[in-house]
């Protein structure tokens, strides 16, 4: 292993000084409560398992005991990143020490820790970790940065704090957390401290174009097929400020993929000139249409998946709605237009 780099060179006085003052008023909880569980959100993406991941290595460096548990499994594209076999799927271990405590991650609200959350109220604290600007702060203890692009950079911090340095398969795990919510850097959440910290974990030695090769460039070939069928039936609204598709249930038969499978493609409608807002719906075998929204130049999708009681970030939210997939589209188109 290389020698770990410490806290980026671009940042005086630490990057833990980014860490507001109420939350670094309790933060000491994670060092001196010895045991944790490590609960990334359901269907883990990227960063929340990264960030996840990385926070139980962390817990275990300060001495404390740390187990990753799921609701869901990790899916295959993510089984690269170290310590991923570790993830605890479906109910909490039946050993954990009595006063075990919680702390979830990049989870905007409670039901998004799926099946596990009525066993993890049981546990105190109950960190609640995230960057989410529709965060409902169920936790005992809060730390809700905005202004991070992924909650990586708060698991980065953390280890500024507690003057810990990043381990390389830290470095690995925080880094995919990093470049799939920015979208390797492009998006407008991206700040001068997520590349301050992309920095200082490129500096560690890992190798990133293998981890942006492993999540980005392993895909089966229906979920290219899915890609170009959805694609090609795409629609330009207002003018063309507004682009959208959808995905109905057989189109997923037809092009041999699985429903993971539709994740980025909606990532394509955000190249075509003058678009502002872009959405794609997705039948779901398991309830309603998953719809997920994004935004340039400062539209706010987080308030029209609000109308849906979902939400997100002002520039990319989802949200879910229980009705057949031809109403879904006029329900979401209405409140789309609406917000122009
Ligand atoms: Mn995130």
């Amino acid at each position: 292993m290389k020698p770990a780099a410490k806290a980026s060179p671009v940042a005086p006085g630490g990057l833990a000084s980014h860490i507001d003052a109420e939350a670094r008023s309790w933060l000491g909880l994670l060092r001196s409560v010895r045991s944790w569980v490590v609960c990334p959100h359901m269907k883990p993406d990227a960063d929340t398992l990264g960030s996840s991941l990385a926070l139980a290595a962390l817990l275990r460096q300060l001495g404390n005991r740390a187990v990753v548990v799921c609701t869901d499994p990790v899916v295959d594209r993510f089984g690269f990143l170290p310590g991923a076999h570790e993830v605890v799927v479906g109910s909490l271990p039946a050993d954990l020490p009595p006063d075990t405590g919680v702390v979830t991650l990049d989870a905007a609200d409670f039901d998004r820790l799926g099946a596990l959350g009525p066993q993890l109220r049981a546990l105190h604290p109950f960190v609640n970790l995230d960057h989410h600007v529709s965060n409902k702060r169920f936790g005992t203890h809060n730390w809700i940065d905005t202004a991070s692009a992924a909650t990586g950079e708060l698991v980065y911090l953390l280890h500024d704090l507690f003057d810990v340095p990043v381990q390389r398969d830290t470095a690995e795990l925080l880094y995919a957390a990093l470049v799939t919510d920015t979208g390797f850097f492009r998006y407008p959440a991206t700040t001068a401290r997520t590349l301050a910290i992309a920095s200082a974990l490129v500096a560690t030695g890992i190798d990133f174009p293998r981890v942006i090769e492993c999540i980005y460039e392993r895909q089966a070939a229906g979920a290219i097929r899915l890609a170009g069928m959805a694609l090609a039936k795409f629609h330009l609204e207002a003018g063309g400020q507004v682009a959208w598709t959808s995905i109905p249930l057989a189109m997923f038969d037809e092009a041999g993929a699985t429903e993971d499978d539709a994740e980025g493609i909606i990532e394509e409608l955000r190249k075509i000139e003058g678009v502002q807002i872009l959405y794609i719906l997705r039948e779901s075998r398991e309830s309603g249409v998953r719809v997920s929204l994004r935004a340039k130049h400062g539209h706010d999708v987080n308030a029209i998946a609000r109308q849906f009681n979902g939400g997100g970030h002002l520039a990319a939210a989802g949200c879910v709605i229980d009705a057949p997939l031809a109403e879904a589209e006029e329900r979401l188109k209405a409140a789309v237009l609406a917000s122009l």
